[in-house]
């Protein structure tokens, strides 16, 4: 992994041995001599992360960090505050001020490069989702909703019932979301989909040592809680399983005894966090589903249809039939009952078309009132039968509009190719297809037709 590390530090030798160390890491290092000069290099440099001394003369690192903090085009920056002294109080000023993390000198490199790597992560998973939600706003796809939310869901899993207790009435007190205890040995069984906790705060060492390690790759690994925060407790300057924790994927460490302080703003963090990720996650989401969908009948639209077309065309050994659909004299149904009534009938149409197929059957609308269909492991007999049956279940009984339910009678047209062989290009078969389409419509509509053998 590379990255862009600014070093702050007003001492020069403070600053080399940090280079030293993290460049034998092979990150890019840029040095910072002063707070102000930290600031403008932060601006300046674009640095993934910051390390950001405390006690420099001309500002504090707290003040530098509320700045960066502050400021839009810096904001994003991870900050480790790097101190002398680790007083509680500096350490949760530092922390509510949103820095990242807290690490007292002489800084151990095995935690300082595992929380440089975990930092690093995040911000790669941060920045690839909103560059897709940039992607699908460029597009013209609606924003994630800004829903309300309620308190996180915070799951307290440890050694044994005693510090859980403590953990859990000190975060109540802070009002830190809705807290329970869980048993080392139900949390894997107990979640469903609607009740995953959003965190997870667990011991390193539970029945077993390393129990609360293997419990955080199980919790990784399982697609319920894959994206629910962590945060791993670790018996007091165990810096070697926090490195192995944060790399197995803990959004956040902490050392015995646990200070409640400390745990509630370092939750507050993490959870902060998720949410923004669950938000990306849930706009790209929609994002996708709008590109490929059409927003009038919900089936999926030309883009897609002709994509998976060719896809399953792809997939050697299997008959498929090909079919495209067209409504009969529509422009009639527009002229007559207008033009939303028109998009009514459509919808409806579409409906009509899904509930004949199955969920493995391509159904597409690829025109204004054309549709296609792809049927998988179909021969002759197969695609003439769910094509007349296509016809009739749109045309066999007319489709009530608007309030007064005006009923409107639509025929179609379809036309059917049978994939020939492996080498039935997309565009082949649709253009057999078309022209059985064509004689349909020649041949005085809301008929089917095959298309003869070959066309080629
Ligand atoms: P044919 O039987 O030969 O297919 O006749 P047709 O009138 O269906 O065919 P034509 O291609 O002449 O006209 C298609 C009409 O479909 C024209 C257009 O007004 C209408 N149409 C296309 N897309 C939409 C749509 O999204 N909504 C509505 N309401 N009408 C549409
Ligand atoms: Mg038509």
């Amino acid at each position: 992994m590379t990255g862009r590390i600014l070093v702050v530090d007003d001492v020069a030798t403070n600053r080399i041995v940090m280079k030293v160390k993290l460049s034998a890491a092979c990150y890019e290092v840029v040095q910072a001599d002063s707070g102000a000069d930290a600031l403008e290099k932060a601006r300046s440099h674009r640095p993934d992360l910051i390390l950001l001394d405390v006690l420099m003369p001309d500002m504090s690192g707290l003040t530098v960090c509320d700045r960066l903090k502050s400021d839009p085009e810096t904001a994003d920056i991870p900050v480790i505050l790097i101190t002398a002294m680790a007083d509680k109080e500096s350490k949760v000023q530092g922390l509510e001020k949103g820095a990242d993390d807290f690490l007292t000198k002489p800084v151990d490199e095995v935690a300082l490069l595992a929380r440089v790597r975990s930092l690093l992560r995040a911000r790669d998973t941060q920045r690839e989702l909103r560059l897709r939600e940039e992607t699908c706003a460029e597009l013209g796809f609606a924003e994630g909703a800004g829903e309300f939310e309620g308190p996180g869901k915070i799951a307290l899993v440890a050694s044994d019932a005693g510090p859980a207790v403590a953990w859990k009435q000190a975060l109540e007190a802070k009002r830190a979301g809705i807290v329970q205890i869980v048993a080392q040995e139900n949390v894997l069984a107990d979640f469903g989909q609607s009740d995953t906790p959003d965190l997870f705060v667990i011991s390193a060492d539970m029945a077993c040592r390393n129990d609360g390690l293997r419990l955080l790759s199980d919790l990784r690994s399982r697609p319920i809680t894959r994206y629910a925060a962590t945060v791993m407790v670790l018996p007091a300057a165990d810096c070697e399983r926090a490195a192995i924790a944060l790399d197995l994927g803990a959004g956040d460490i902490l050392y015995e005894p646990v200070d409640a302080d400390e745990l509630a703003v370092r939750i507050r963090t993490q959870l902060r966090r998720k949410r923004q990720s669950d938000r990306l996650r849930t706009t790209v989401q929609e994002g996708l589903q709008l590109a490929v969908t059409d927003s009038l009948t919900g089936l999926h639209n030309r883009r897609y249809a002709l994509h998976h077309l060719e896809r399953m065309l792809g997939h050697p050994g299997r008959g498929i039939a090909v079919m495209m659909l067209d409504l009969d004299f529509f422009k009639d149904v527009n002229d007559r009952y207008g033009h939303a009534a028109g998009d009514g009938v459509l919808a409806v149409v579409a409906k009509r078309l899904r509930a004949q197929l199955r969920s493995m059957d391509l159904l597409g609308r690829i025109g204004g009132e054309e549709f296609l269909v792809a049927i998988p492991d179909a021969d002759h007999a197969r695609a003439m039968d769910v094509a007349e049956r296509l016809r009739v279940a749109v045309g066999s009984t007319p489709i009530l509009i608007g309030a007064d339910k005006t009923p409107i009678s639509v025929t179609m047209s379809v036309g059917i190719a049978l994939a020939q062989d492996y080498e039935d290009s997309a565009a082949a078969i649709l253009l057999r297809a078309d022209q059985a389409l064509y004689g349909s419509k020649a041949e005085g509509r809301n008929l089917v037709t095959m298309a003869t053998a070959s066309a080629a």
